[in-house]
């Protein structure tokens, strides 16, 4: 290869390393290898030498082009990881900082409850059963064992809705408990029934310790061999995985409830020191729900032969459990609509209730 082949290759090699960015080195490769380059001007003096020049000349400018172009793809290499390493740098992420505005929001803990509660059942083999807030006389009382005149109907305060007639319509009721849900399945399902029905209820009752409006869930079991024993184990499986505490003490003390015979409120174990209440432990009780065997006549009202069919149910009120699990002492504030009270009292909507991932510690 001639001097000036080397002083041009020298140029070349030191003009691509000198460039400073991709332009630049655009620019190198355009003086160099474009139409009007340098190494290709050589290229087209090539025909004006004899052959045995022009086939050593050729070699050696298709090296040094090779050489060239090698140099420049590498240059843009290095550029270009410097870019990519620049706008990594610039996009860092820090994964440990805390979101932000996701956090704000809460679950109230009546959700939170009302979840748990679902969860727990569901693990245990029941389904959620739904149905009408504004019911009728039939499936809010009477098919409840509760006629006309009982006591128990003024005992429930009951909300009644007004017909067109601007009268008080006496078969248009707020529903005063989810009873209404059971009769409504029993009525359209055959046995085995296995199902909860939480939901709002309404009474016209308010002071420290009833809200007119309250949510509720009831249980109800209907096969042809449930007894009294099952009623206890269901209870007892529930409460120990509400309320956290393993064989979780309970007394069944004898009641009396219209729509079921025998009937049973059932206490849970508790301590009471210093005003602070510990569930689970303790020699003192705390009433929690209530319960029984359906009373044949219900089982009758809802088209099922009491003969073949029996089974339990139990209701108890969502907020009165959820006070008890997380220490919220007035049941009004639940409905206070408070923001600094429900992020003291409320949830982070990632630890949703769930028994696969365990309810709270
Ligand atoms: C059907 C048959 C029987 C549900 C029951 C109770 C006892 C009970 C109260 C607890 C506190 C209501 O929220 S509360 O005020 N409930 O004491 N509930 S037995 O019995 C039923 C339900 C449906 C067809």
């Amino acid at each position: 290869m001639t001097d000036t082949l080397d002083q041009l290759r020298g140029a070349l090699l030191e003009d691509v390393s000198k460039a400073e960015n991709l332009e630049a080195l655009d620019a190198v490769r355009v003086a160099a290898l474009g139409k009007k380059g340098r190494i290709t001007a050589e290229m087209k003096n090539l025909g004006g030498l004899d052959p045995e020049a022009r086939k050593q000349r050729g070699q050696e400018l298709n090296q040094l082009k090779g050489e060239v172009a090698e140099a420049i793809n590498a240059r843009k290499v290095a550029f270009e990881d410097a870019a990519l390493n620049e706008q990594l740098e610039a996009e860092r992420i820090d994964v440990s900082l805390p979101i932000r505005p996701e956090e704000m929001g809460r679950l109230h803990p009546i959700s939170q409850t009302w979840d748990e509660i679902v969860a727990i059942f569901g693990e245990m083999g029941f389904t959620v059963a739904d149905g009408p807030e504004i019911e009728d006389d039939f499936h809010n009382f009477t098919a409840l064992n509760i006629p006309a005149e009982h006591p128990a109907r003024q005992e429930h305060d009951t909300f009644y809705l007004q017909g067109e007639d601007g009268q008080i319509d006496y078969n248009s009721v707020l529903r005063t408990h989810t009873s209404t849900v059971q009769i409504r399945t029993m009525q359209n399902e055959q046995p085995p029934i296995r199902i909860i029905a939480p939901g709002r209820t309404y009474r016209s009752d308010s002071d420290m310790t009833h809200t007119p409006m309250f949510s509720q869930v009831e249980a109800l079991v209907i096969d042809k061999n449930t007894h009294f024993g099952h009623l206890k184990g269901c209870l007892q499986d529930f409460l120990d995985a509400f309320f956290e505490v393993k064989d979780l003490p309970l007394r069944f003390r004898a009641s009396y409830f219209p729509f079921t015979e025998p009937s049973a409120e059932v206490d849970i174990g508790c301590s009471r020191k210093d005003g602070t209440l510990k569930i689970g432990e303790g020699d003192d009780w705390l009433e929690i729900l209530g319960s029984g065997m359906v009373h044949p006549n219900v089982i009758k009202a809802c088209g099922l032969d009491p003969e073949e069919y029996q089974g339990f149910a139990f209701g108890m009120g969502i907020e009165r459990i959820a006070m008890l699990k997380y220490g919220i002492p007035d049941l009004r504030t639940f409905f206070d609509a408070d923001m600094r009270w429900l992020k003291h009292h409320g949830f982070l909507p990632l630890e949703a209730a769930s028994l696969i991932r365990g309810l709270r510690p």
